[in-house]
């Protein structure tokens, strides 16, 4: 029988990935993001394939997720697995030099969104002591690199709110886990660097950096797993890189 998946940020990048592999995997897809055009050309693109819903809302807009997952129809809405996946960084700056706006915005999108949506989508999966929530955190949320100061707290919190998560949903039979990954070339640069491209290329230059179907095909063997097994905590690097500062470049 078809599972339901939900996938914010699905408009780009690893979310994006993740909707096209599970729609080859007898999923119905409810997919997430603010880009309403994104969200319609894959729709358009993955319906041959599978059910899909679209949701367009921010996720810092806490009325926004609860009335966007309301409307979902009968099909959709008992949702099965989880992936809080929508989140950027916003800048590259030190602490003293950093923007306030771009704080606000890691830690509204990465922690307070992930729960917003968390929220709403947990009670039904309570009343059917059935769920997996998958939290997309990093290797940022395993340490810390200079200038990376409100990301990696954002990636921090995510890692404290998925034991609390897996704690407190352990008595309802729910499964939690989180998929941190290392450098994955997607528009995470672009966003991090507020539009500048060529900046962002030059974050996945001289190496093989992850790809986002490569994080696509963890999320989708992690979710494959016969349910007794929960596979709480991955961290996912390049073959290049060994930890924030340590990447082995072709000079
Ligand atoms: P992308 O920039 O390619 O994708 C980010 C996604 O998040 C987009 O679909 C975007 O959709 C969505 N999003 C951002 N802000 C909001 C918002 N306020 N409300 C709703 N959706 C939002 O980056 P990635 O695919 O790389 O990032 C996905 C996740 O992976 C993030 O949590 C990121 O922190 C994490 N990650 C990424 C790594 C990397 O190196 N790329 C490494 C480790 C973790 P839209 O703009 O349409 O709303
Ligand atoms: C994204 C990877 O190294 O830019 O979480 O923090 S990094």
């Amino acid at each position: 029988m078809k599972k339901t998946i939900l996938i914010t940020g699905a408009t780009s990048g690893i979310g994006k990935a993740t909707a096209a592999l599970f729609a080859e995997k007898e999923f119905r897809l409810v997919l997430c993001g603010r880009r309403e055009e994104r969200l319609a050309d894959l729709q358009m693109a993955l319906s041959n394939k599978t059910d899909v819903a679209t949701l367009n809302f921010d996720v810092r807009d806490r009325d926004a997720v609860s009335q966007a997952l309301r409307t979902l129809k009968a099909e959709f809405s008992a949702v099965d697995v989880l992936i809080n996946n929508a989140g950027n960084a916003h800048g590259l700056d030190t602490i003293q030099e950093g923007s306030p706006e771009d704080w606000d915005a890691m830690l509204d999108i990465n922690v307070k969104g992930l729960l917003y949506v968390a929220k709403a989508i947990i009670p039904t999966m309570i009343e059917r002591q059935f769920g997996h929530i998958i939290n997309i955190g990093s290797l940022a949320g395993k340490e810390v690199y200079p200038k990376g100061n409100v990301y990696c707290a954002s990636k921090h919190a995510v890692d404290a709110i998925t034991q609390g998560m897996r704690m407190d949903l352990n008595a309802h039979g729910i499964r939690v886990g989180a998929i941190n990954p290392g450098l994955v070339e997607t528009e995470f640069s672009e966003v991090r660097f507020k539009g500048d491209i060529q900046r962002a290329k030059t974050v996945y230059q001289g190496y093989a950096p992850l790809k986002a179907e490569d994080i696509a095909d963890i999320i989708y063997f992690v979710v494959s797993r016969p349910y007794h097994v929960n596979i709480a905590d991955l961290l996912v690097l390049p073959t290049a890189q060994a930890s924030s500062s340590i990447v082995k470049k072709e000079s």
